[in-house]
């Protein structure tokens, strides 16, 4: 087992792996920007180390920083958390030639999963279902309109360097072509240094359902259920849960084998997110692999009582899985309590938080860096909190999310705390009727 992990990220993430570090006997490294030079990770960890200024490219983004501190400390592992330098092929590359093991995919596999034509190139082969399209890199417009003919539209262009909806256009029909060709390519090129554009079949208001995976150095691969995270908003994530309510046991049983066939494909090892798209008739269609412990897998470690951390440390460490899969015993909620205001369209809401008291009881779980007279820097995303409820079913779950949340007070900024508060009294969130179109519609400010 390693002696020494450095954890190259902060907030709620750093905090969440020193949690599981410490359980294990494992010593810890913080690295931190001037900006969290005060953040509970800096004051948890056994060792901190500056790495730079505020600016994330000159400090969590900085690889050479960041081996520095874990030459400097003797580190054995780097864990990455999620976002930064979870999946950056250089990094995961640059780790392996300093000896340090990465506690994440390897560089090829990231590479491979990064760049989405490939991805899928792969996902067919390995007899993953996909969505019907172009069969990899579209090569002009003239091509671009050619495939629309035999896909039919309405269609959509995707950036292959994508992921996040940049470089993403729905075509409805022909004559929006040439503009949706042009925008996307430009859009891609400028955003990712690729302007590679591949095509699909649009699937209209789908659900977004992921699956956890986990794969050992020995071939293993298990999936430990779904999440369905389809209520987003500008493909930011507000709100996750699991079991999904769209879900059946067939459903989860021909996803899972996906999953499984997609982990193996690619001889993942550590713990993974298959995304699906799901259309209403319950057809299913890869969508990306994420290499990275993902901001929702809380949810999942509480469903199937399971620290998602240490399996990921051990399985770094070289230690082999059951290989018998993980179904939820419970229904778990995660609201994304951010800094920002709902009502004014979701605006980053930086600054000093003047008072802080958080929901407690059975069943609440806080995943948190925050505290009162905690200052949220401008520099980094706005997330604050994760408030995840669990109970014996989903109904039991809203209705304990809603008294967790009148509990929470946090003063000084705004945040999504009312949001949240709207979302458990509307009646197709109760319903469990909504799909990744949920936002377009929902009336939250009345
Ligand atoms: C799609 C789609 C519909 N049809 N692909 C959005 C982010 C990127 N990773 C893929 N995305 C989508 N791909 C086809 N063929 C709809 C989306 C999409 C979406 C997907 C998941 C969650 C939220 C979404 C919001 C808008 C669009």
């Amino acid at each position: 087992m390693f002696k020494k992990i450095l954890i190259a990220n902060r907030g709620e993430i750093a905090l969440r792996v020193i949690r599981t570090c410490k359980e294990m006997g494992i010593k810890t490294v913080a690295v931190y920007s001037t900006a969290d030079k005060d953040s509970l990770p800096v004051r948890f960890a056994d060792e901190a180390v500056c790495i730079g200024p505020p600016v994330s490219s000159k400090s969590y983004l900085s690889i050479a920083n960041i081996i520095a501190a874990a030459e400097i400390t003797n580190a054995d592992a780097i864990h990455p958390g999620y976002g930064f330098l979870s999946e950056n092929e250089k990094f995961s590359k640059v780790c392996q030639e300093h000896g340090i093991k990465f506690i994440g995919a390897l560089p090829e596999q990231i590479a491979g999963m990064g760049d989405k034509a490939t991805a899928k190139a792969t996902m067919i082969s390995a007899g993953v279902p996909c969505i019907p399209g172009s069969v990899g890199l579209l090569k002009d417009v003239k091509e671009a309109i050619k495939t629309a003919l035999v896909v039919k539209y309405p269609v959509i262009l995707k950036a292959t360097a994508g992921g996040g909806g940049k470089g993403m256009r729905i075509v409805w029909k022909e004559e929006d072509m040439q503009n949706a060709w042009d925008s996307a390519r430009q859009e891609a090129g400028a955003a990712f240094g690729n302007d590679g554009i591949y095509m699909e079949k649009y699937i209209e208001e789908p659900r977004h359902i992921e699956i956890q995976i986990a794969g050992d150095q020995f071939g293993n691969a298990c999936h430990l259920s779904e999440r369905d995270c389809s209520i987003q908003r500008r493909h930011q994530k507000l709100i996750e849960e699991t079991p999904s309510p769209f879900m059946t046991e067939e459903l989860r049983e021909r996803m899972g084998d996906a999953a499984i066939k997609a982990a193996k494909a690619v001889r993942y090892e550590g713990v993974g997110t298959v995304e699906f798209l799901v259309d209403k008739n319950r057809d299913f269609y890869f969508m990306e692999m994420n290499t990275r412990i993902q901001v929702e897998h809380t949810i999942t470690e509480e469903v199937i009582n399971y620290d998602l951390i240490k399996e990921q440390i051990k399985i770094a460490a070289g230690h082999k899985i059951s290989g018998k899969n993980y179904y939820p015993k419970m229904h778990a909620i995660q609201c994304r309590i951010n800094a920002e205001d709902p009502f004014n369209d979701f605006r980053p809401s930086p600054g000093k938080i003047t008072s802080y008291h958080s929901p407690g009881g059975h069943g609440v779980r806080i995943d948190t860096h925050a505290y009162a007279g905690y200052v949220i820097p401008s520099n980094y995303d706005s997330m604050i909190s994760k408030l995840i409820v669990t109970a014996q079913t989903r109904e039991e779950a809203i209705l304990k999310m809603k008294r967790a949340l009148d509990e929470y007070i946090i003063e000084g900024v705004k945040t999504t705390i009312p949001f949240h508060q709207k979302l458990m009294d509307n009646k197709d969130f109760r319903e469990g009727n909504f799909t990744t179109a949920f936002m377009e519609t929902f009336d939250y400010k009345s």
